[in-house]
C-alpha cells in the first residue's frame, strides 16, 4: 500500500489530514498516513508554550506565539470552506478571535474528522532521504518520550514545519555591552514584561506591529520601531516613535541612521524567521525566503526536482487556513493519481509566470489578489469547496483600510462570512480595554453581544 509521511500537525498538516480524511468519507481508498508531531498535540504555532529556547527534549521550541496574541487578520479570510466558524461555535461570533480561540477552531475540525488516529504525537523528524533505486524516502525520527530513533520508508513526504520558527537574528555593533534585554520576536513571551519600559523594536512587519501594539496595550513606557527600508506609517500613539535603521548600542543608547539616538530599557528584534529544513536531505531541502512565490514547488506545493516531496504553507502569508487547504487537496489529488504533474520543464514555465508577476507586486492590495489568484488556480484544481475569493480579497482590502484608520482599533470592526454570510457580531469590549484573552472570556462576551 502507498505510504504517506506528514511531518507537522499545525494548520498545514491537519489541512493534509482532512484532505486525505474527505476523499475517504467520499467513497476513496486512501493511502497509509503517517503524521509525525514534535509536540505533544495538533495545533502548531496556535499552541501556546511558556518555554522558549531548547523543550523538555532538547529541541528547538517550535512556538513564537505570546500571551494575549488576537488574529492580526478578519478570521472571514482565514475560515474553512468546509467548517465554518458557525458550525464549530454554534453561533457567529467576532471577526478577531484571540489564539486559544483560532486554536480550538483548527483543532475542532480535525477531531469531526477523526485523524488523531494517524498522528505520532513526542515524535521529531531527524532525516528524510530518497533512494533513487526503491523510489523511496526513508524517514527518521525520534520518539521524545522514549529517547528513541527509528525509521521508516514512506512513497511520499509533506513537509508541513511551519516558517515562522527559527529566528533570523541580526547582530548590531555594541549589543555584547548593552545593559538590557536583547530578544527575537520569537521569544516574546508576555507584554507585561515591559511595562513602563522604553522598548526599541528593530523591523516593521507583522511581528513589530503586533509586539508593538501589545506592550501599548499592557502600558509600555514607550515603543521606539526602526526601520530598515521604510516606516510603517500608522497612526500610532503619542509615545510611539519610528526612526530609521538601529547602527550600533553603546551602554543603553541606540544609534540610529539619521544620527538620532533614544535611550531604551530593552530591544525586540522583529526580524522575521528563516526557512529551516535541517531534518531533509539538501538534494530536497527547499530553500526560501518569506515571499509571495518560492521557486523550486510547481503550484507552490510540489517540490519540482521530485514530485514525490511536497512543501505546504511556505508563501508569506495573507491568505492561511484556507490556502493551506487548498494546498492540501491539491497534493493529495497529485498521489492519489487524480491530479498528474507536468514535466519538470513545464513546472518551471509554470513557476516562471508566477515568478514574473511576483515582481510586480508593489503594495498590500497588490500582494493579497496575487495570492487570492493562487489560491483560486488550486481550488479550480480539486474538489475543496469552491468558495467567494474575491469577496475575500475585498475583506482584506477594508481590513487594510481600517488598519490605516486606526491601529489601535481595527480589531473592534466586524466582517461578513463568505462562508455562511452571516455577518459577525461587534466584540463589544474594545480590543484596547479587553485584558483577558482567555477563551471563556471572549465567547462570553460573544454570548452578550448576541443579546
Ligand atoms: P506551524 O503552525 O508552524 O506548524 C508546524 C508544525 O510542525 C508544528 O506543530 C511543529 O511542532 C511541527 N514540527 C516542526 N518541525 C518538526 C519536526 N522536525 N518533526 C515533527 N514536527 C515538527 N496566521 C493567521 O492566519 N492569523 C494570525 O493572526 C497569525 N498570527 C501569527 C502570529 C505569529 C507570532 C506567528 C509566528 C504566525 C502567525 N500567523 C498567523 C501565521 C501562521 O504561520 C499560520 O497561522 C499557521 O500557524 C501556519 O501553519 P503551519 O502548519 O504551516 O505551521
Ligand atoms: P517578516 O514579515 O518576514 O518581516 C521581517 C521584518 O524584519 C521586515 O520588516 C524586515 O525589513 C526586517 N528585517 C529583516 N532583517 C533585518 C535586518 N538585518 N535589519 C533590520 N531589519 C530587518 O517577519 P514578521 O516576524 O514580522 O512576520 C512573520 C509572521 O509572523 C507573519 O506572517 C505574522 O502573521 C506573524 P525589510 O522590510 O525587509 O527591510
Amino acid at each position: 500500500m502507498t505510504r504517506v509521511a506528514i511531518i507537522g500537525a499545525g494548520p498545514s498538516g491537519t489541512a493534509q489530514l482532512r484532505a486525505f480524511a474527505s476523499a475517504q468519507q467520499a467513497g476513496a481508498e486512501i493511502p497509509e498516513i503517517v503524521c509525525y508531531e514534535k509536540q505533544s498535540d495538533w495545533g502548531g504555532l496556535w499552541n501556546y508554550t511558556w518555554r522558549t529556547g531548547l523543550d523538555s527534549a532538547g529541541e528547538p521550541v517550535h512556538g513564537s506565539m505570546y500571551r494575549y496574541l488576537w488574529s492580526n487578520g478578519p478570521k472571514e479570510c482565514l475560515e474553512f470552506a468546509d467548517y465554518t466558524f458557525e458550525e464549530h461555535f454554534g453561533r457567529p461570533i467576532a471577526s478577531f478571535p484571540p489564539r486559544a480561540v483560532l486554536a480550538d477552531y483548527i483543532k475542532g475540525r480535525v477531531e469531526k474528522a477523526g485523524v488523531r488516529k494517524f498522528c505520532k504525537f513526542d515524535h521529531a523528524v531527524q532525516d528524510v532521504e530518497y533512494d533513487e533505486a526503491s523510489e523511496q524516502f526513508t524517514l527518521t525520527a525520534r520518539n521524545l518520550i522514549q529517547n528513541t530513533s527509528t525509521s521508516e520508508v514512506f512513497d511520499y513526504v509533506i513537509v508541513a514545519t511551519g516558517h515562522f520558527s527559527t529566528p533570523n537574528v541580526p547582530k548590531f555593533e555594541g549589543f555584547d555591552t548593552f545593559n538590557g534585554r536583547i530578544l527575537h520576536a520569537h521569544d516574546f513571551r508576555d507584554a507585561l514584561e515591559f511595562k513602563d519600559k522604553d522598548v526599541l523594536l528593530v523591523g516593521t512587519s507583522y511581528s513589530a506591529e503586533d509586539i508593538g501594539s501589545q506592550c501599548y496595550k499592557y502600558s509600555v513606557k514607550s515603543v521606539t520601531i526602526s526601520h530598515r527600508t521604510a516606516p510603517m506609517g500608522f497612526h500610532w500613539p503619542e509615545n510611539f516613535q519610528e526612526v530609521p535603521l538601529l547602527t550600533h548600542v553603546s551602554g543603553n543608547t541606540a544609534y540610529f541612521k539619521d544620527g538620532t539616538t533614544k535611550d531604551v530599557d530593552a530591544i525586540i528584534l522583529c526580524t522575521g524567521y528563516l526557512h529551516h529544513f535541517p531534518f531533509v536531505d539538501e538534494s530536497l531541502r527547499l530553500k526560501a525566503t518569506n515571499r509571495m512565490w518560492n521557486e523550486d514547488l510547481y503550484q507552490g506545493v510540489v517540490w519540482e526536482d521530485n514530485p514525490k516531496m511536497f512543501y505546504l504553507g511556505m508563501q508569506d502569508q495573507f491568505y492561511t487556513f484556507n490556502m493551506f487547504d487548498a494546498q492540501a487537496w491539491f497534493a493529495r489529488d497529485v498521489i492519489m493519481g487524480r491530479i498528474a504533474t507536468p514535466s519538470f520543464d513545464d513546472m518551471k514555465t509554470h513557476s516562471e509566470a508566477w515568478l514574473k508577476r511576483e515582481a510586480t507586486l508593489e503594495t498590500d492590495e497588490d500582494l493579497i489578489w496575487f495570492q487570492g489568484d493562487y489560491v483560486k488556480e488550486l481550488i479550480e484544481q480539486t474538489d475543496y469547496p469552491s468558495f467567494d475569493v474575491e469577496g475575500v480579497n475585498q475583506t482584506f482590502m477594508q481590513w487594510e483600510k481600517h488598519k490605516h484608520d486606526d491601529i489601535m482599533g481595527f480589531r473592534n470592526n466586524g466582517y461578513k462570512s463568505l462562508m455562511t454570510g452571516t455577518m459577525a457580531p461587534k466584540h463589544h469590549t474594545p480590543w484596547l480595554d479587553a485584558l483577558d484573552d482567555s477563551m471563556e472570556s471572549y465567547l462570553q462576551e460573544s454570548t452578550d453581544t448576541d443579546k
